[in-house]
């Protein structure tokens, strides 16, 4: 489309949304901002509409002049997937942030895309229900794109990632048209399930515009800690017992490396040693019920003890207050916010079995450290659901720009092992820019031939979200 054509529809787009609904000058900068300051964004226009109708009418004239249209949430994520380009327009959904109802009996919520996480589990707190979903960026992410990422975070273990938790959407299709599929029921056999190929479609297929979400019961107890191990078997070995332990009351088992407690000590604000002595490994575990008279502490304490006798656990400490379950959590979100402090940091999304986290750990530092010497390995994330985030900071001293050039080499020594012990090179932050070409090189040619099937049948002008995923 040549300047003037383009400058004709981007005035009928800017139009749809009225002054309030478009960003320009300055106030664009954030909206082209990648979280890893690996890709600069830019467009012909931001967008962000108010309403679904006012969505539809935006896609409607960027489908009828085949403009590109590239969709974002709160820009959080972490594959590019939200990166815009300047043959197109970005079109953000923090507008559409209301929630549309709360169904306390039916245990559920609807919200539009633009909900901020925090917002939608306070009002499910309200209503004295949980919404379980739970992420370090939670404070800004929105439901949106958590759905378009497929996010998972903390509590997958007990309540699964952001697709078990939708029983409804609602999406602006490629074309322009409204598919309402909100329905709020836990059974529904009605011929294929096509809110699933829009969930972790990383906004290739569809714009999401609205979510009917889960609600579960809020809990009562909680308990929370923080365990210190000298082997990473040892981690897994716990984990087992935890598991078989407290059932479905294991609602968190999160890894952290040494490596991780000394950055957050040297570089964050406020942080002490966790505990007397230091370990090679620590591992946060969290464990609830919506009982109030559950004991969950006695438990708690139990498992530990055993563990300690089986000499799987070095030392411990367990939360006596929701201050210091607070300060557990905050070490562990400390541990992503703070890596950069460490200089270049090349990263893998990875999931192996849970039985084969401890090996992969093993495999893979061995690996990169043999290709490297001085790399450091910093391990950390959701080992209970077999989700380590497998990044490697650059050698002490060593140039940033230098190692980082050395991405995709690491990315293949990892992935390879990822791979040959049956695991995923994305488990929870999605394909987006930054594995588009590790999807290419591992994907079966049927599997990557049926998912360009399914884009060209949805989107087959190929508008929506162009050069992401596939
Ligand atoms: P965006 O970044 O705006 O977009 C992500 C993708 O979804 C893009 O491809 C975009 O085009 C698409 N998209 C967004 N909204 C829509 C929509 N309404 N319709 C269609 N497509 C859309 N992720 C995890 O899974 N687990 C974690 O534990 C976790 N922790 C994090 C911690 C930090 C500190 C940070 C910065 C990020 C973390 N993330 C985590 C990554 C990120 O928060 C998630 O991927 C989140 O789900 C992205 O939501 P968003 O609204 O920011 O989406
Ligand atoms: C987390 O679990 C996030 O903290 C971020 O998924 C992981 O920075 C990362 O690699
Ligand atoms: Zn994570």
């Amino acid at each position: 489309m040549d300047s003037v054509a383009a400058a004709d529809v981007v005035g009928r787009l800017k139009a749809v949304v009225g002054p309030k609904g478009v960003v320009e000058g300055t106030d664009a900068a954030p909206y082209f901002r990648e979280q890893r300051g690996l890709y600069r964004g830019a467009a012909l226009a931001v967008l962000r509409p108010a309403s679904t109708d006012e969505a539809a009418r935006l896609v409607a004239i960027c489908a009828a002049a085949r403009l590109p249209i590239y969709p974002q949430g709160g820009n959080t994520g972490l594959s590019g997937g939200a990166v815009a380009a300047k043959n197109g327009v970005l079109i953000n959904l923090g507008r559409m942030n209301r929630i549309r109802a709360l169904d306390a009996l039916n245990f559920t919520v609807t919200a539009e895309a633009g909900c901020v996480l925090a917002e939608l589990q306070r009002a499910a707190e309200a209503a004295d229900r949980l919404f379980p979903l739970s992420l370090g960026a939670e404070g800004s992410c929105q439901i949106g794109g958590n759905l378009s990422t497929n996010a998972g975070g903390v509590n997958v273990l007990r309540y699964g990632n952001a697709r078990e938790l939708a029983l409804g959407l609602e999406v602006v299709l490629p074309d322009g048209q409204v598919w309402n599929g909100l329905r709020g029921l836990r059974k529904n056999n009605t011929g294929y399930d096509l809110k699933q190929l829009f969930i972790g479609a990383e906004g290739t297929l569809g714009i999401i515009t609205a979510a009917t979400l889960k609600l579960f019961p809020r809990p009562r107890e909680v308990e929370t800690a923080l365990l210190g191990l000298r082997r990473i078997d040892d981690v897994m070995e716990l984990f087992a017992r935890a598991r078989a332990a407290s059932g479905d009351q294991l609602t968190g088992f999160e890894l952290i490396p040494r490596i991780g407690i000394d950055n957050v000590l040297r570089h964050g604000e406020g942080f002490r040693e966790p505990l007397a002595t230091k370990h090679p490994w620590y591992a946060l575990i969290e464990i609830s019920t919506s009982r109030g008279d559950a004991q969950l502490r006695q438990a708690l304490e139990g498992l530990l003890a055993a563990a300690m006798d089986a000499d799987l656990v070095q030392d411990g400490t367990i939360a006596e207050s929701e201050a210091q379950r607070r300060e557990l959590w905050r070490i562990r979100a400390a541990l992503a916010e703070q890596q950069e402090k460490l200089g270049g940091s090349i990263k893998h999304d990875v999931s192996v079995p849970v039985s084969k986290v401890a090996e992969f750990i093993v495999r893979a530092s061995a690996a990169v450290s043999e290709r490297l010497p001085g790399i450091r390995p910093y391990p950390f994330g959701h080992v209970g659901d077999g989700n380590i985030h497998f990044n490697l900071m650059q050698p002490s001293g060593a140039d940033k720009a230098v190692y980082l050039k050395r991405w995709a080499e690491f990315n293949r020594i990892v992935h390879d092992i990822v791979v040959s012990l049956g695991g995923s090179i994305s488990a929870e932050h999605g394909i987006g820019l930054l594995r588009r070409d590790e999807l290419a090189h591992y994907a079966a040619p049927l599997e990557l031939e049926t998912m360009r099937k399914v884009k060209a049948a949805l989107d087959p002008l190929g508008i929506m979200n162009p050069g992401k995923v596939i």
